[in-house]
């Protein structure tokens, strides 16, 4: 998808690393040196900051920590994931918005991102608590050619996708808890939600949503989730840009699904399982049908959870699954 002349700038900076002069920047795009400071002002309103020496020309020093699309895609090397990208301030809940989109006509790996959601959504109808500046709150569009049964993948995709973008972004420990949560030091620091719209058996369409914590402290958390919601900022050191990681999250995504896509799902099941956190666990499993226990063994190929009770292994599709201590 084309950049814009502003992303463009934008990319030219980052990838210098040096100073560039406003005639080398005219010459690369084909404009005006006027219309170069005209986007040099814009960015430096966004809260970008650009060194200027005499003869030289600007520099690049510092990037704010925001998730407008021009600096998600100047670090992101997905070619379909991310590459389209609608961001609002404030929204309900990108989910809805991404639904939108899609009805609409958005092409596969459509972005939307939001800096605030208002009426975050979880799974069953909970709450996703998406404070502004605080998160990565993001859903994508995806148009797989996979039959409805294949939807758990998905979500098994992304749960893998996350973890290793957060584990290269930030070197922490991240594990993943079946079915839709990424967990660091036993918290909760990302859900993960997967809503397909389907056409006879096929998925339509498939909107994943993804709540990654980023800069908040467990204290300033409603009291439901104090001790249970950890933001990436409180286990890593180094300052965390939300681009980057959103960057990153995108060039996974597109890594995994091209490897479902050629390999199927065996390939992405073993990620998976190297990732978990329940394996060989005694857990406890709540469905709608009732609650039991026993050893979480792995996924079976449709990604149902396997679990070994006395009367046998039972798959289980959809659950809240807590780790017995
Ligand atoms: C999830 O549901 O974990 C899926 C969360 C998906 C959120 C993203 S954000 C972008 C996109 N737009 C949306 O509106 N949603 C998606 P579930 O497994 O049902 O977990 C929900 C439970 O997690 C809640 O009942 C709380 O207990 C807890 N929770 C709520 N906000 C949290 C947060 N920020 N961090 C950790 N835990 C949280």
């Amino acid at each position: 998808m084309a950049l814009t002349l502003r992303e463009t700038v934008l990319q030219l900076f980052t990838e210098a690393d040096t100073y560039l002069s406003g005639e080398d920047i005219s010459h690369a795009l084909g404009c005006t040196r006027t219309a170069v400071w005209k986007h040099i002002s814009e960015l430096r309103r966004l809260g970008y900051v650009f060194d200027a020496k005499p003869r030289k020309g600007y520099r690049l020093i510092e990037r704010p920590d925001v998730l407008v699309p021009e600096e998600i895609k100047s670090f992101n090397r997905a070619q379909q994931i991310g590459q389209a990208i609608r961001y609002v301030d404030s929204t309900v809940s990108t989910q809805h918005m991404a639904h939108e989109w899609a009805q609409e006509g958005a092409r596969h790996g459509s972005l939307v991102i939001a800096d605030e959601q208002t009426g975050g959504k979880g799974r069953l109808g909970r709450m996703w608590y998406s404070p502004p500046g605080s998160g990565i709150w993001m859903s994508f569009i995806l148009k797989p050619h996979l039959p409805l049964t294949h939807t758990p993948h998905l979500t098994l995709i992304f749960s893998v996708a996350v973890a290793r973008a957060l584990r290269k972004e930030t070197a922490a420990d991240v594990t993943i808890k079946w079915p839709n949560d990424i967990f660091v030091e036993g918290r909760k620091v990302c859900g993960i939600l997967t809503e397909v719209r389907a056409e006879a058996d096929r998925i339509h369409y498939a909107v994943a949503g993804v709540g990654i914590n980023v800069h908040f402290h467990s204290e300033d958390l409603p009291q439901t989730i104090r001790t249970s919601a950890i933001s990436l900022s409180e286990i890593v050191e180094k300052p965390l840009h939300r681009a980057q990681i959103v960057a990153a999250c995108c060039g996974e995504i597109e890594d995994l699904l091209n490897v479902y896509e050629r390999q199927s799902f065996s390939p992405i099941k073993s990620l998976w399982e190297s990732y978990a956190l329940m394996l060989g666990k005694q857990v406890t499993v709540h469905t709608a049908e009732g609650t039991r226990s026993g050893e979480a063994i792995g996924l079976d190929d449709r990604g149902a959870l396997l679990l070994k009770t006395p009367s046998g292994i039972e798959h289980i599709f959809s659950a809240d699954v807590d780790l017995n201590t």
